[in-house]
């Protein structure tokens, strides 16, 4: 049984498909309970830091440590590589590593940080933007979960402190080199004909909360006229999601939340959250203004009000193009791809030298229960990143 299928039924969300795994929940509780155990189990030393990230050390814990590693939450409904095969892959490269004989001249670990996807408190690689300082951490304390749990809670009953929050100098300064091993997500690699890639870099991208107030009232007691329903410069704020999104930029709303939600109720007021990305961060807020001019004037039309907040925001990512050849030139020259997906390395990438490697996905499909992988390339991933960390930690 592979490390995948040893966590396969851990979080399977029968209501929507694919898998729900949310940062510091019962679910993610096991699966990095999982990972704990298979570290140990594998001789390397488990400590948790201060924002929640697991680091399993080979070898004492030291600076210029060759670190890799992914997440383990996923998206509402995802699939089972997104995260999870960056950290299998890489407790199988140290297994690949001990087979051949070797030992690392460096310190060298596996980390998994928490709530990358931000499916439960709204940010995105929470873990690794306290860790950094991207994230203010008494914000961070204060974001609450669909149910009304603060992140505070949360970690308080997973074991941390949350006062304890925050930038992480020590352990971020202990970082020399980070890799971070990831299912594509896309088809660069099928259309290339390659198992696995190197990144080049990541688009800006960001997340942008609006909410629409009206009127609530009764749905056939309301003569049309009479109305201020929120719904409906939502509604036409979506639609011009697609034509704001010019030259390459994306424009999503997934998440749409009336108040109070009710068949044959006016509501109140509805939230629509919007995740907008581009080549770079004029092109993404140029999008962003676009719609909001859009959403504003039809919220003024239905005598509604809007505000608007941003959640998140991160620019471009070029990965470091040195580190990025020498890894490519390791494996063989395998292609280069830019991706439209954020990760915890994009985040690493403004403080440490980091790369990505890509494992192929032929469905192309990532963020739902399509996505996926074949066991002979996540295979050969494992075997790239076990060269890569050779190559590095010599
Ligand atoms: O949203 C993203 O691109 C990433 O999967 N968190
Ligand atoms: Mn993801
Ligand atoms: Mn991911």
């Amino acid at each position: 049984m592979s490390l995948l299928d040893a966590i396969a039924d851990v979080g399977v969300d029968q209501r929507r498909g694919g898998y729900s795994r949310h940062g510091f929940d019962p679910v993610e509780l096991e699966l990095r309970s999982w990972f704990v155990a298979e570290a140990q189990a594998r001789g390397l030393a488990v400590e948790t830091d201060r924002n929640g990230t697991l680091w399993a050390w080979w070898g004492a814990p030291g600076d210029r440590a060759i670190v890799t590693g992914s997440h383990l939450d996923s998206v509402p409904g995802g699939g089972a590589f997104d995260g999870p095969l960056g950290v299998t892959s890489a407790l199988e490269a140290v297994d690949l590593l001990r087979a051949r004989g070797f030992t690392p001249g460096k310190p060298l670990a596996i980390a998994v940080f928490p709530e990358e996807e931000g499916g439960r408190f709204g940010v995105a690689c929470l873990g690794s933007r306290l860790m950094t300082g991207a994230l203010d951490p008494d914000k961070a304390r204060r974001l609450t979960d669909p149910d009304g749990v603060t992140l505070a809670d949360a970690v308080r009953s997973a074991g941390l402190d949350p006062a304890g929050l925050g930038r992480d100098p020590v352990g971020l300064g202990r970082i020399g080199t980070f890799v971070e091993l990831h299912v594509e997500q896309g088809r660069g690699l099928v259309d290339l004909a390659a198992p696995v890639g190197v990144a080049s870099s990541i688009l800006a991208h960001g997340r942008w909360r609006f909410t629409f107030t009206g009127e609530g009232n009764h749905a056939g007691a309301t003569m049309m006229g009479d109305r201020r329903d929120p719904m409906l410069p939502a509604a036409m704020t979506i639609a011009a999601t697609r034509k704001a999104a010019v030259a390459g930029a994306r424009a999503t709303v997934g998440r749409i939340v009336p108040n109070p939600g009710g068949t044959n109720v006016i509501a109140s007021s509805v939230t629509l959250w919007l995740d907008a990305r581009a080549d770079d961060t004029p092109r993404t807020r140029a999008v962003v203004a676009d719609i909001t001019a859009a959403a504003q004037a039809a919220a003024l039309a239905e005598g509604c009000e809007l505000t608007v907040t941003e959640e998140s925001y991160g620019d471009t990512v070029h990965f470091d193009p040195v580190l990025r050849d020498d890894l490519a030139a390791c494996l063989g020259g395998v292609p280069a791809l830019p991706t439209g997906a954020g990760h915890d390395a994009g985040i690493l990438a403004a403080h440490v030298p980091t790369a990505m490697l890509f494992v192929r996905n032929p469905t192309g499909v990532s963020h739902a229960p399509q996505e996926f992988a074949e066991p002979a390339d996540c295979a050969a991933g494992s075997a790239a990143l076990a060269d890569v960390l050779e190559h590095l930690a010599q």
